[in-house]
């Protein structure tokens, strides 16, 4: 999968972090082919999220991702995009972050960790479709 989706989420907004998280994956040869601002409603949260439906930080989560303004970009690469950005990105708990990651360089907490990336193909094609309905033959 040549695509993945990542959302750079309200803590990123508001910590004026959204520069670096872009730059970043263009630093690492990967391209923006898509992007959109917006505020993340319940309704959004629980399709991008459903996953996490019903666990116990559902509802901080929905309050977290819709707290201010989120960027939510398309990243394109030569092949695997999904693995290289996850990998850009650090582990989901910035504690098990390396230095060099974006977690791990600006996270502390669990929720507030800045950037969704897909976590496989599969995934990368559904938020696509959710956020970016007109790429729908990309
Ligand atoms: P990732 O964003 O690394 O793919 P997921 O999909 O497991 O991680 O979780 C989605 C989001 O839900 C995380 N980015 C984080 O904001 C939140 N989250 C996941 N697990 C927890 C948890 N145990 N406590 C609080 N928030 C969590």
């Amino acid at each position: 999968m040549k695509e993945t989706l990542i959302i750079c989420k309200p803590d990123a907004q508001e910590r004026g972090l959204i520069g670096e998280i872009l730059g970043r994956m263009e630093r690492k040869e990967l391209k923006i082919v898509a992007m959109r601002m917006l505020t993340i409603n319940r309704e959004l949260a629980h399709q991008h999220y459903e996953e996490h439906v019903g666990k116990g930080f559902f509802e901080e989560l929905v309050q977290f991702i819709g707290r201010s303004p989120a960027v939510v970009a398309v990243v394109s690469g030569e092949a695997d995009t999904v693995a290289i950005v996850r990998k850009i990105v650090g582990p989901t708990d910035p504690a098990d972050a390396p230095p060099g990651t974006i977690r791990g360089d600006y996270g502390q907490a669990v929720t507030e960790n800045l950037i969704h990336a897909s976590d496989s193909p599969e995934s990368a094609q559904r938020e696509i479709a959710l956020f970016f309905p007109e790429l729908s033959n990309l």
